[in-house]
């Protein structure tokens, strides 16, 4: 279906020629498939939208920039330039043989919303001298999408520097190679420099969770091809669903088989739902309200659960709806906030209740347990949002303090058993409290952003944005 074809595009010839680039790019391209309607941006729709004049919580939003500003410091100490900080050796990682500056690029948004000027012009130029995505390497499509992409066009559509849009643009182009298989669904490695394709055995969340950022980029730059390609791949997924409207874990690529056929709304799939009702809200594209309403009806049909008054989602078999697993853990708990966001508060609510006992339960929450016997089966906790990002979102558009303060109380116990002296590190086990040499951009980027909007609503207007899954803000071009 589509052809990839990297553009040649130099940064500096964007900012004169981008019209003409993307008149040149439409040109290149392929027809796009019949399957794809014409699209006009409109502004966005919500189903659900935030109470109004929420008061800020003054104590509680000092104590989470004092948490960036610690965590940010040490970043800058010790791991300069490069990916993530290791807290505990105060040392650094790069993910792969070059540095792509995710901390900053991840985190860049969040200190533009804490109003951490100075930290942010420094992230700045760091990014702006050292990013470049011209190396022969393979990356994550995923990972780069939503962390390096993401982040891009938020603090493009934040301070206005077409600099931004100029990277954003170059690293999608060097992406756009790894839809090129059979089937449309992309690959989950592909090389920046050459274009080689790794990895034909892919996950829906992985394939359906670049639809904001590519799809904003079309609209930004308009040329369709991003569009065309990440509607291209959901639209194909989508079709793959069961007679009962599941989709499984891992699917093959280059034939569109399903290698797992285990349901759920975990890792692997979890991106999966949310982009297909944000890319409804973003886009105002029809095509994907259907897709959302289909899948959410599916799931809460299917993958719901109610266990001694509690309401969980587990695991099913995706032809028979048969339940395979009872398991639940960090990466669940952003579907409360999806929920709530697509207009279903009862249930969003009903979760979070689940989540915040989760929290009560072990202290802090594990990768995962399960909720029938309450064992813990991976008793990790790497830094992640889900739980508070889902509290700020109830929070918002219910204005009922009692989610700030649950959100609040997981945020103090995060700091409680995370900071060390050169930042936040990923504890090993929530039991023992055992810490891990690491910590990951998304702590800045989102678990201190919500817990920084839910401390401070007024600092963002919810109903005008669509955060992509790792908590950059992105607006839908008018
Ligand atoms: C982030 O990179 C994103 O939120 C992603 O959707 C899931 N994993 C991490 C946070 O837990």
């Amino acid at each position: 279906m589509i052809a990839p074809a990297r553009s040649p595009r130099a940064p500096s010839l964007v900012l004169g020629f981008l019209a003409a680039a993307a008149l040149l790019s439409a040109c290149d391209a392929p027809e796009p498939p019949a399957s794809l309607p014409p699209r006009t941006p409109v502004e966005l729709r919500r189903t659900a939208r935030a109470a109004r004049n929420l008061p800020t919580d003054t104590a509680f939003a000092s104590e989470v920039r004092a948490a960036f500003l610690h965590a940010w410091t040490g970043y800058e100490e010790h791991a300069w330039g490069h990916d993530a900080l290791r807290p505990l050796t105060r040392g650094w990682r790069d993910w792969y043989d070059t540095t792509l500056v995710m901390t900053p690029v991840d985190a860049y948004d969040t200190m533009l919303l804490m109003g951490l000027d100075a930290e942010a012009e420094r992230a700045k130029e760091l990014i702006l001298e050292r990013l470049s995505f011209d190396h022969d390497m393979a990356v994550q499509v995923f990972e780069v999408n939503i962390r390096i992409l993401g982040g891009l066009l938020s603090a493009y559509q934040m301070d206005g520097d077409r600099r931004w849009l100029s990277l954003a643009t170059d690293l999608a182009d060097r992406l756009l190679p790894a839809f090129a298989s059979p089937t449309g669904l992309p690959y989950v490695r592909v090389n920046l420099r050459t274009g080689a394709v790794e990895g034909n055995e892919n996950n829906p969340a992985e394939i359906g969770t670049l639809t904001l950022e590519f799809g904003l980029l079309s609209d930004l730059t308009g040329d369709r091809r991003y569009y065309d390609a990440v509607k291209g791949a959901v639209s194909r997924l989508f079709a793959q669903r069961s007679s009962l409207g599941l989709v499984g874990s891992v699917i093959d690529v280059e034939n569109g088989d399903w290698l797992d056929l285990d349901s759920h709304a975990r890792g692997g799939i979890d991106s999966y739902y949310e982009y297909l009702l944000k890319a409804w809200l973003l886009f105002g594209d029809e095509d994907f309200r259907a897709m959302w309403e289909a899948s959410r009806d599916a799931l809460n049909t299917h993958v719901a659960h109610e266990v001694d008054g509690r309401f969980w989602y587990g695991q099913v078999d995706m032809l028979t709806g048969e339940r395979t697993g009872t398991r639940f853990g960090a990466l669940d708990a952003f579907l409360p906030a999806v929920l709530a966001l697509g207009g279903d508060l009862d249930r969003a609510a009903r979760l979070e209740e689940s989540v915040g006992f989760m929290w009560e339960t072990f202290g802090v929450e594990p990768e995962s347990f399960d909720y029938t016997t309450m064992e813990i089966v991976r008793p990790a906790y790497p830094l992640r949002p889900e739980a508070i990002e889902s509290a700020y979102y109830l929070f918002v558009l219910t204005g009922d303090e009692r989610w700030r303060e649950m959100g609040k109380d997981m945020f103090h116990r995060v700091v409680a058993a995370t900071r060390v002296d050169a930042g936040f590190a990923h504890l090993g086990d929530v039991r023992t409290g055992e810490k891990d040499d690491a910590m990951e951009s998304f702590f800045l980027a989102e678990t201190l952003k919500y817990a920084w909007l839910l401390a401070n609503p007024s600092a963002l207007d919810f109903d005008a944005v669509v955060f992509n899954t790792e908590a950059h803000p992105l607006r839908s071009v008018p």
